[in-house]
């Protein structure tokens, strides 16, 4: 039993030796390792070995059998796949085109980010970014908000307590600015707002840029000059624009600025409700009590500011109409950008 046990492992292991394909691999799996194969059938007659010979010659054969079947996994991987080209260098097509890495891209929220960002710094503007929790303080009364005021109805804040809220605008950052530097202040504050707020032109997280300008003898006119500069940049160089008096704590005269409808250029449409306008930022002149809260005076100095939502943009570029594709990582739309 102990001599037969002994041929079949040579055998088996010449037979091994002499296999240099794939396709003969599970020919001799089935013939030596198989359920039927050839040390499974002497298992089955160890029981006709003498009793006291039985628990030694299970234990060989056992034994022989664990080593064939490392030495096949070894063989079956030097022939399958990479393992068989690598051996067969001659016959690879060096000149067959490599497979294609796809790469990544930045998001399209942050693509139009970095491109209104680009046009003011190209205007002499620095850019400042800063926390998103926020002391109540720079987000509300800082900007002529006091506790009371209607206008927080309008922020839907989140508070984490009675002083420390999630910034519902960037502007706490122009806050900052002032309080640390005198004027001639030149700025953009990008980064992520947070109002609790959900539909198809809202979420509860979006993206701002807010920008100012402070120093002497600075007028509405001013704010019209970079305005239009930014926009003629951001859309079309024909796009027209127009000022609509508004209402902001925080500026005095306040405006809302309307491009001419990108869908049908001013002639009305369902995206524009017939009006033939689409708003797309808030602007005005930094109101004077905003000016006090930083010790600024305002009989020397005054400003502009304005603030837009970057996803707002981003639709009205690229004619999307419901904000909560930019937060649902489907391929399909991220990569048409
Ligand atoms: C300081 C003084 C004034 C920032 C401004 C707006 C007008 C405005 C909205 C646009 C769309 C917010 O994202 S939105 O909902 N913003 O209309 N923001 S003026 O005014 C400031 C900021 C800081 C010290």
């Amino acid at each position: 039993m102990e001599a037969e046990l002994q041929r079949i492992k040579e055998e088996a292991e010449a037979a091994l030796n002499a296999i240099n394909e794939a396709d003969s691999l599970e020919e001799f799996r089935v013939k030596y390792l198989g359920r039927k194969g050839m040390f499974t059938a002497l298992m089955r007659n160890l029981g006709q070995a003498p009793k006291e010979e039985r628990p030694r010659l299970g234990k060989l054969a056992n034994d022989f059998k664990r080593t064939l079947e490392e030495v096949f996994a070894a063989k079956k991987s030097a022939l399958t796949d990479t393992g068989s080209r690598r051996a067969d260098k001659g016959r690879l097509d060096l000149t067959l085109p490599g497979r294609a890495v796809p790469f990544g891209k930045r998001h399209p929220v942050t693509q139009v980010m970095d491109e209104i960002c680009s046009i003011f710094e190209r205007l002499g503007f620095t850019v400042a970014e800063g926390p998103d929790i926020e002391l109540d303080f720079y987000n509300f009364e800082g900007l002529n908000i006091p506790r009371h005021h209607p206008a927080r109805d309008m922020h839907d804040t989140f508070y984490i307590d009675d002083n420390v809220l999630l910034r519902t605008h960037t502007s706490p950052m122009q806050v900052r600015s002032m309080e640390k530097a005198a004027p001639p202040l030149r700025m953009i504050a990008p980064g992520k707002v947070y109002r609790c707020d959900s539909d198809i032109t809202h979420t509860p997280m979006f993206h701002q840029v807010e920008g100012f300008l402070v120093d002497r003898k600075v007028s509405f006119a001013d704010l019209k000059g970079i305005l239009a500069v930014f926009i003629a940049k951001m859309f079309d160089k024909k796009t027209a624009i127009r000022f609509r008096p508004s209402y902001f704590p925080f500026t005095e005269p306040s405006a809302e600025v309307d491009i001419a409808c990108v869908i049908c250029h001013g002639k009305g449409c369902r995206v524009c409700k017939q009006t033939g306008w689409l708003e797309i930022l808030g602007a005005g002149l930094i109101d004077p009590a905003v000016f006090k809260k930083v010790n600024y005076d305002p009989e020397e100095y005054s400003g502009f500011a304005f603030g837009l939502g970057v996803e707002r943009i981003a639709m009205l570029k690229y004619g999307i109409t419901d904000i909560r594709l930019f937060y649902e990582n489907d391929r399909r739309f991220l990569k048409q950008f």
